[in-house]
C-alpha cells in the first residue's frame, strides 16, 4: 500500500488537479448538487468522498448503489455532477447508471484505477487513482486510492469556489502529505494484527462501528471480512446502536470499533462502554497515546494521529489486514474468494 502512495501524493499533485477542476469550472464548482455512485468498496469511497465534499465545498451530496440508481427513476439533470466511482471501471451497474445520468443531462466525473477502461471512456473527465493492479478480487489499495482522489477534488473545487479558508486548504494538503509515511507506520502493526486475528477464526458474526468519517471505514471493514473470510459482519454507525443492534451483543460478538480522536471521541467512549456492559468483545482501533479506550478494550490496536477527515486513510488499513489474517487462519483463498468476480459485469 505504501509503495503505490509513494509518489502519487506529492506537493504538486494537488495543483494538476487543480488546473483539471480549473479546466471544468463551470460544471464542477458550479454544479448545484453531486451524486455519487459506485458499488462495494467504491460506494463506501463514496461516503467518505460526501463528507469531504459537503465540508470543503458546502455543496449537497447524495451517494447511491449504482445498481440501485439505474432502476429507480433518479431526479438528475445538467445542474447535477455524478462522480462514478470504480476500481475495474467495467462494473454493469455503474456504466448503467453513467449512461441514465448523461441521458438526463449531467456532467460525469469518473474515478477509475483500470485506464482506458469502460466507465473511464463513458465519463465527460475524471482522475485515474493509478494505484496498480489489485491482485485479489477484493478491493483494498484501490478503496485508498479512491479516497485520496476525493480529497484532492474537494481541496481543489474547495479553493476554486472560495468556501475552504486558505489555512484549512494548506493544513490538509500537507497532513496528505504525511499520510504515506503513517500508512507505513500502521502496515508495521502487522504481527500483532496476525496474532489478534487467531482470537476470532471461529466467530460466526462481526459488528464494526464507527460515526462521521469513520462510518464508512466500519462499512468497508464489514465488507473486507464478509467477502475474503465468509463470516457475517455488519458495520454501522455507532450512535445507531441503540436504535436495534445492541441486542446482538453478547460475550460471543465481537465489535471493532474505530475510535480514533475526533470531534466525538466522548460519545464513542459511551458507545463502548455500552457494549462492554453488555460483555460484548472490544477491539478498538484507537490514537497513539490514548489511554481511556484501551482500558475499556479487550484489544487496541493504535493509528498515529492525522485530520479526521484523512484517518479513514490509514484506519482502513488495520481492518484489511484483520480481514486478511482471519480469513488465511480458517484456510481461505484470499484472492479468489467464492463467488465473486473482479468486475461484475453483468
Ligand atoms: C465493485 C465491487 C468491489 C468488490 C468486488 C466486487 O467493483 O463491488 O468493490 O470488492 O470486487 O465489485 P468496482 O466497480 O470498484 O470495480
Amino acid at each position: 500500500i505504501s509503495d503505490c502512495m509513494r509518489g502519487r501524493i506529492n506537493p504538486n499533485t494537488c495543483e494538476v488537479l487543480l488546473s483539471a477542476v480549473d479546466t471544468h469550472k463551470e460544471k464542477l464548482a458550479e454544479a448545484k448538487r453531486f451524486v455519487i455512485v459506485g458499488c462495494g468498496t467504491s460506494w463506501h469511497a463514496g461516503l467518505i468522498g460526501k463528507q469531504l465534499i459537503e465540508a470543503f465545498c458546502r455543496v449537497p451530496v447524495e451517494v447511491e448503489y449504482a445498481s440501485e440508481f439505474r432502476y429507480c427513476n433518479p431526479v438528475i439533470s445538467s445542474d447535477d455532477v455524478v462522480i462514478a466511482i470504480s476500481q475495474s471501471g467495467e462494473t454493469a451497474d455503474t456504466l448503467a447508471a453513467i449512461e441514465l445520468a448523461k441521458q438526463r443531462g449531467a456532467f460525469i466525473y469518473g474515478i477509475c484505477n483500470v485506464v482506458g477502461s469502460s466507465i473511464a471512456r463513458a465519463t465527460d473527465t475524471g482522475s485515474y487513482i493509478h494505484v496498480g493492479p489489485e491482485i485479489g478480487v477484493a478491493s483494498t489499495k484501490a478503496f485508498t486510492g479512491q479516497v485520496v482522489v476525493l480529497a484532492l477534488l474537494a481541496l481543489a473545487l474547495g479553493k476554486v469556489k472560495g468556501t475552504l479558508p486558505e489555512k484549512e486548504y494548506h493544513d490538509t494538503v500537507a497532513a496528505l502529505m504525511e499520510i504515506p509515511g503513517k500508512m507505513k507506520q500502521v502496515l508495521s502493526e502487522n504481527a500483532f494484527i496476525a496474532d489478534l486475528s487467531k482470537m476470532f477464526t471461529y466467530a460466526r458474526n462481526f459488528i464494526y462501528l464507527g460515526r462521521g468519517y469513520a462510518y464508512p471505514v466500519a462499512l468497508e471493514g464489514a465488507l473486507k471480512l464478509k467477502e475474503i473470510s465468509y463470516i457475517h459482519a455488519e458495520g454501522y454507525p455507532a450512535a445507531e446502536m441503540k436504535h436495534g443492534p445492541i441486542a446482538l451483543i453478547d460475550a460471543e460478538m465481537p465489535v471493532v470499533v474505530i475510535a480514533t480522536q475526533s470531534a466525538l471521541y466522548e460519545k464513542i467512549v459511551s458507545n463502548i462502554q455500552e457494549i462492554k456492559a453488555r460483555k460484548g468483545r472490544v477491539v478498538a482501533i484507537v490514537t497513539q497515546g490514548d489511554t481511556v479506550i484501551r482500558s475499556l478494550a479487550d484489544y487496541s490496536i493504535e493509528l498515529p494521529p492525522t485530520l479526521e477527515c484523512l484517518n479513514p486513510l490509514i484506519a482502513a488499513i488495520p481492518l484489511q489486514l484483520l480481514a486478511y489474517h482471519i480469513a488465511v487462519c480458517r484456510g481461505m483463498n484470499v484472492d479468489q474468494p467464492r463467488n465473486l468476480a473482479k468486475s461484475v459485469t453483468v
